[in-house]
């Protein structure tokens, strides 16, 4: 068997063991071919048939699965560093709104701002993501609220994917904030009808998610939501349960939806729907900590009904300017009580399944892409624990440095 690359004297971090934890491996290699993982396991079982190319040592550091931020609205231009500041000083949030700020400051500098503007403000949060070892990363869309704007914005985010060795999952979210001077449901028709088959038809999305909550979307018009994009081929999910209980995760289980994310404000009968449907929670302890949010979500019950939990960074301009999937992993520890497998698995083999790429990314297992993070660590909870700190070592995306 033919092997382009082989990494050996690692410590592995394979997240493919059967009891569901990290998978350690303290004398491990990792063969690549063609971009794809061929073994990935003990050095002593290694085939030695195996015909290798090029040999790296890793002189004893560990490798993970490259990680996966499954929630991101990186690409947005303006700044709202200045509303932040005025929230310090005690204005609220609903006045800033008011006053013009908040999401509609977002959507009017990203209306302005053409293309290559949003590749300039969007590169230096992707190259964040990428020198903490992000080797897929989930944009939305949602700053645009009008087809041409909404189109760019999903335009920029898979001409990011072309700039940078990194795998763009791009979802549609027209339906993140009701347009100022619109009408709910007149926009949500106009998302439906419009919006949602172009964006279909021109591939520019794999997945339509929806904000439901009292100051965006009902969960009637989530629902409509997730019927028009099923009936073009396209897979839902939803931002729910945030601020208040809408019942907004279990109608997307019942809708087949990859996920629900946040759910701070989930009950019972949401985290059984989930559970029920397979539908994975993605926590974002980002948002949490930077609204300073004081109900956590539901960990322990959704982890008693076996709810697959992942991570993500929800990196945005008004509630996470987060580009830090480290940072998030601490987060979830201190503010969520996650265990360390949890942290780590949340951003690798959770955060595949919420994209729907379960059986190819967020393992290291024959057979999956070889996308991998190596880094300078005694042990993986080095990197839950520590704050503000890169052991970042290299980057591998499809067998190759990146
Ligand atoms: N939930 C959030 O927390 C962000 N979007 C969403 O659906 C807020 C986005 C912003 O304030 O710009
Ligand atoms: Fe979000």
């Amino acid at each position: 068997m033919r092997c382009d690359t082989l990494w050996h004297d690692a410590q592995l971090i394979t997240l493919d063991a059967a009891d569901g934890g990290l998978g350690e491996i303290h004398d491990g290699v990792v063969a690549a071919c063609d971009g794809r993982i061929v073994y990935a396991g003990p050095a002593r079982d290694l085939p030695t048939t195996l015909d290798v190319a090029r040999r790296i040592d890793c002189a004893g550091r560990w490798i993970s699965p490259g990680l996966i931020d499954c929630h991101t609205h990186l690409v947005y231009a303006g700044n709202r560093a200045n509303e932040f500041e005025q929230r310090l000083r005690g204005v609220s949030y609903a006045d800033i709104a008011r006053a013009g700020g908040g999401i509609v400051s977002t959507v009017r500098a990203t209306r302005a701002a053409d293309e290559d503007a949003l590749i300039a403000a969007s590169l230096p949060r992707l190259d964040a993501m990428l020198a903490e070892g992000v080797t897929t990363l989930e944009i939305k869309s949602g700053y645009g609220l009008t087809l041409d704007d909404e189109r760019k914005q999903l335009r920029v985010a898979r001409r990011l994917g072309e700039l940078r060795d990194v795998e763009v999952v791009p979802t549609f979210l027209g339906a993140h904030a009701v347009p100022p001077g619109e009408d709910a449901q007149a926009y949500i028709d106009q998302v439906c009808m419009q919006m949602i088959p172009t964006v279909a038809a021109q591939g520019l999305a794999e997945a339509v998610d929806v904000f439901c909550e009292t100051i965006a979307f009902s969960t009637a018009q989530a629902e409509q939501v997730f019927v028009a994009a099923k009936a073009h081929g396209l897979r839902v999910k939803i931002h729910a349960e945030q601020l208040s209980n809408q019942h907004g995760a279990a109608l997307a289980a019942r809708h087949g939806a990859l996920s629900a994310d946040h759910i701070e404000h989930l009950d019972a009968e949401g985290i059984a729907a989930m559970a029920a449907a397979g539908t994975v929670a993605v926590l974002l302890p980002g948002a949490f900590y930077f609204t300073r949010d004081t109900l956590a979500p539901p960990i322990q019950q959704l982890r008693e009904a076996g709810v697959p939990l992942a991570l993500a960074t929800d990196s945005n301009p008004g509630t996470s300017p987060l580009t830090s999937p480290l940072l998030a992993m601490n987060m979830a520890a201190t503010l969520f009580r996650m265990t360390v497998s949890e942290c780590i698995a949340g951003f690798t083999r959770e955060a595949a399944r919420a994209l729907g790429r379960q059986d190819r990314l967020g393992r290291l297992r024959a057979g999956f892409d070889c996308d991998l993070a190596i880094w300078d660590i005694e042990a993986p909870a080095d990197l839950v624990y520590r704050m503000g700190f890169n052991p970042l070592h290299a980057r591998v995306r499809h067998g190759r440095d990146a």
